[in-house]
């Protein structure tokens, strides 16, 4: 659902039209990260801008000229005691600054003047037995475009070289794990000033807003993932384990797409798994067969160059909705539908949460499995029994992108259902966020509702009893905020109709 009008930058992206699903565009002359050919081109210069990005907002704050940041890259992180490592991903904040594809290295960026140093680490001569050729320092410059490469021993000695007293490093606490990110280390660093405080809550704020170049990149993964859950929903049938539409998937976005990774464990339920949110997970790993009558809800997004998509399809495994099928899929599309176009620049995230809330509960209302007023229902938190999670979050190199939480900001609100918000913030434009909402008959959040008073009194127990095992339907599109609206990346079949029909190909003969 493309916006009428757009910024200035985003116009850029007008050019484009056009242009066949999933197939790159020549536009990258220079150093650039591509699998091949067919899949995109993503040019060295969207980092070399991240990193301009940055440092022309800590230079806002006055910091001083003789700064460098400092970032760490992912280490290789071996699996338990043995010498097989787990499949290396590039820590995100690294990634956003230098898209370096190795593990162990090491990055500095000159704050006065953006100048960028990418240090390698200098391996023995044997490891090309292993590795084949290793690269020469030059050629690592050469391919990530930066303006300088040396190696990881001479950190220290090089920034000194530079006159470098202050540095600045990555320290913050992630408010959608918990977990600490915990500066840099390496040998010498305490020959400097050291202050671990001051980038992170302004690097995670370049992260919220998305440049030209990084929108480019998740139009094509959410195009190669959106062509992905196409061709799982097109071989669907009833008697397939689970576990197929995950390897489907996995397939289509790594060969069609140049997708290595997917950007977190598939979720493939079917039947009443579909009530289960994080399905999929090692003790219940997809592995039901699915049955004729079941709903599928599959939420894979694939990930290119670290961008992530983010998508959920739920439809009926046989292809054709039942009458309840189609009230609760409604119920859940029409929410879809009322945020996407009410989302904007200065909307509050968390009104947009209770706004798919409400026209979930009153097509429920409609439908007879509810009754009394939907604002006394809200108030009562039977919004947060049937969608326990939140409306959507922010998404980029993190499929629960940073940024969500940063001082200055709306904090966790503590109401019932908005409370699982991955952010409250005011939309703005430039942010890339999923619209996620959905309808579940999770047994124990029935239960304990049914045995509440202040909530029991809104159900019609006998109407909800048919819907115990019916699992639940989620509807995830991928979208950017625009000047004016919201333009939808998530390019699958989506009303009864389209998917009735979709699905039909190929299997009416
Ligand atoms: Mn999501």
């Amino acid at each position: 659902m493309a916006s009428s009008a757009r910024s200035r930058n985003l116009g850029k992206l007008e050019r484009d039209k056009g242009r066949p699903t999933g197939v790159a565009e020549g536009c990258a002359k220079g150093p650039h990260f591509s699998r091949h050919g067919e899949t995109l081109k993503v040019p060295m210069s969207l980092f070399r801008d991240n990193r301009h990005r940055l440092v022309s907002r800590l230079r806002e704050k006055g910091t001083r000229s003789d700064t460098f940041v400092v970032l760490q890259g992912g280490v290789n992180v071996p699996f338990n005691d043995t010498d097989i490592n787990w499949p290396f991903r590039q820590e995100s904040f690294f990634q956003w600054c230098f898209g370096v594809e190795e593990p162990d290295c090491y990055g500095a960026i000159d704050v006065v003047t953006g100048a960028s140093i990418l240090f390698v680490p200098k391996l023995p001569a044997e490891y090309a037995i292993w590795e084949g050729k290793l690269h020469t320092l030059d050629e690592f410059k050469e391919r990530y475009g930066v303006d300088e490469t040396r190696y990881t021993d001479e950190i220290a000695a090089v920034l000194k070289g530079k006159r470098a007293q202050l540095l600045l490093t990555l320290s913050g606490r992630n408010s959608d794990s918990g977990l600490l990110k915990d500066g840099a280390v390496f040998d010498g660093i305490t020959e400097f000033r050291v202050d671990s405080e001051t980038l992170y809550p302004v690097i995670c704020e370049c992260r919220v807003i998305k440049s030209p170049q990084e929108i480019e990149v998740l139009r094509y993964v959410c195009d190669v993932s959106s062509e992905a859950h196409k061709t799982v929903m097109r071989r669907m049938r009833p008697g397939t384990p689970e576990y197929n539409a995950e390897a489907w998937f996995q397939h289509f976005v790594y060969a069609k797409g140049g997708c290595r990774h997917v950007s977190y464990t598939c979720i493939c339920g079917s039947g009443h798994n579909s009530s289960i949110l994080h399905y999929g997970h090692a003790g219940a790993p997809n592995n039901k067969v699915i049955q004729d009558g079941d709903m599928c809800l599959f939420d894979m997004g694939g990930n290119y160059c670290g961008y992530a998509a983010d998508i959920t399809c739920s439809f009926p495994a046989n292809g054709k909705f039942t009458d309840d099928q189609k009230l609760v899929y409604n119920a859940v599309l029409k929410a879809r539908d009322a945020v996407i176009a009410a989302a904007k620049p200065g909307v509050v995230w968390t009104d947009m949460h209770l706004l798919a809330n409400k026209v979930v509960l009153t097509s429920l209302k409609e439908g007879g499995l509810l009754v009394g007023d939907v604002e006394d229902m809200i108030k009562a938190g039977l919004n947060a029994v049937f969608q326990p999670h939140g409306l959507g979050h922010l998404l980029g190199l993190d499929v629960h992108d940073v940024g969500g939480y940063l001082p200055g900001h709306p904090e966790r609100p503590k109401a019932a259902g908005v409370n699982k918000l991955r952010t409250a913030r005011t939309l703005l434009a430039g942010m890339f966020v999923t619209v996620e909402p959905g309808c579940y008959f999770i047994d124990c959040l029935l239960d304990a509702a049914l045995a509440n008073p202040e909530q029991s009194k809104f159900f019609v127990p006998e109407q909800l009893q048919r819907f115990r095992g019916f699992g639940g339907v989620r509807i995830e599109d991928d979208v950017l905020i625009t000047e004016t609206g919201v333009e939808n990346f998530t390019k699958v079949p989506r009303t009864v109709e389209e998917i009735e029909t979709f699905m039909q190909i190929d299997r009416s003969t």
